[in-house]
């Protein structure tokens, strides 16, 4: 419809509307109306062929196309119909990115400073394009492309499958062995690692495999312990198609070179020495994180506070959300997006210790470390049947062994908190445990504690 047309449909329906307008008021009106349609066209040409850098020759428009900070500039491309399009895509970011079409041509991966050509062909028909990397064009990284003049309907959407529901109870594949979730003393001052961002097929629920995003091939990646003042260096190596990074919350530095994200291949050593106790967080540092989290790249720093009197066992255990489908497709993202998880998890497993229980004997001192790895959500650990007469949250000593308090019931953790709980038990027996958010407890959050009388 053409500009004078629109105005005048909507002014005829104005009057219609009311009738016995006032003519200063009708006049308010049209310019109000005016400065609506202005402002609409102003809009529609900002992301059109006049915007981006392009050339024109013979039937053949070439657009100038930028990848940077996790978008597709320009976002829309219009087209006369049957012209010849070409983008000429170029990544201005660190991340590696590139340009796919509907029809599934695409430019290679594209790391910073390097462009391709990607030739759409005559164009007749409205179509889309994104960037194919794991994630990105759920974040954001479309573009359309658009024939002028053609009348514009919605795209369609994915016809993707709708993953199944867990079946808690249901036996975990065979030759799956559960995840040590005893640990160790802290040994030495300096502690050199190895860390290697790569993909696996991981047990996520009993019997269900999913594919996943992690740091040393186990979702959580390896749990680091040490002591205050120790120092840490640890080599990331990218063994992936996707860029990744990390972060080490136990270590506190600038950011910016030790938290950047590496290209596929690439290397980066991160040193920090951890001046102060606690149960740490760690994860990727990759945008979206909620993406790299929600698929397996996190785990735990425990760095003991001065004076931890030893105990007759630790175990450490991250919580975090269980979101099925395809790692960085458009469902499983829909699904983080919306804090909507498909179930809970300890150490990367719904219902992991129901099958493969923790164990203690009767009067001995037990202390569990949890941090929660989210990417949402809160942890509420709890043992039923159990009291913790010591708990450490936070890097406080929220009930001291000293204390002459009572007890408590729950150890409550925001996404990336971390701290122990102490208990012991009074008789043989198993002693679930869980995420007393009884909606996460239902979906996955739950495990037991077999307690057997002292040989
Ligand atoms: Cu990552």
């Amino acid at each position: 419809m053409s500009l004078p047309g629109m105005v005048t449909a909507a002014l005829s329906d104005l009057v219609l509307r009311i009738p016995g307008t006032a003519l200063g008021v009708l006049i308010g009106v049209v310019a109000l109306v005016l400065a609506v349609v202005a402002a609409g066209t102003g809009q529609q040409t900002e992301h059109q062929i006049a915007d981006p850098p392009t050339t024109e020759s013979g039937g053949v428009l070439t657009v100038d196309v930028v990848l940077d900070e996790m978008r597709v500039r320009p976002d829309t491309v219009e087209v006369p119909e049957g012209t010849r399009l070409v983008l000429r895509v170029t990544n201005r970011e660190a991340m590696v990115h590139d340009l796919q079409l509907d029809s599934g041509e695409r430019t290679p991966r594209l790391r910073r400073g390097q462009t391709a050509l990607l030739d759409v062909g005559p164009v007749y028909t409205d179509r889309e394009a994104w960037c194919a990397v794991a994630g990105h064009r759920a974040a954001g990284m479309t573009m359309s492309i658009r024939v002028q003049g053609a009348h514009h309907h919605a795209p369609e959407t994915d016809a993707s499958d709708v993953p199944g529901v867990l079946d808690l109870a249901a036996d975990p594949s065979p030759g799956w062995v559960a995840r040590d979730a005893a640990l160790e003393p802290a040994t030495g001052s300096v502690h050199r690692i190895e860390l290697r961002a790569v993909n696996r097929e991981l047990e996520v629920a009993p019997g269900r495999q999913e594919q996943r995003w992690t740091f040393a091939g186990s979702a959580p990646g390896p749990t680091l312990r040490g002591r205050v003042g120790d120092r840490f260096e640890i080599t990331l190596i990218n063994d992936t198609e996707m860029g990744h990074g990390i972060d080490f919350h136990a270590g506190a530095l600038a950011p910016d070179g030790p938290m950047r994200t590496i290209d596929p291949g690439e290397r980066l050593v991160y040193r920090f020495t951890a001046h102060r106790a606690g149960a740490w967080l760690y994860h990727c540092s990759t945008m979206p994180m909620s993406q790299h989290i929600a698929n397996g790249m996190y785990g735990a720093v425990i760095i003991d506070p001065p004076g931890l009197p030893e105990v007759d066992r630790e175990y450490a255990l991250v919580s975090a959300q269980l979101y099925l489908g395809e790692p960085g497709g458009q469902e499983q993202v829909d699904k983080i997006n919306a804090d909507q998880p498909d179930g809970w998890m300890f150490n990367g497993m719904a219902a992991q210790y129901d099958h493969a229980p923790l164990r203690a004997h009767t009067g001995e001192r037990v202390r569990i470390w949890v941090v929660n790895a989210g990417p949402g959500g809160s942890t509420a650990f709890h043992v039923v049947g159990g009291q913790f007469d010591t708990v450490y949250r936070e890097g406080a000593w929220v009930l001291g062994p000293d204390a002459r308090s009572g007890g408590a019931q729950v150890l409550d953790l925001a996404p990336a908190q971390g701290g122990f709980v102490e208990l012991s038990f009074p008789e043989a027996g198993h002693y679930p445990f869980v995420d007393h958010d009884m909606r996460h407890a239902e979906g996955g959050a739950h495990g037991v504690i077999e307690v057997t009388d002292r040989p």
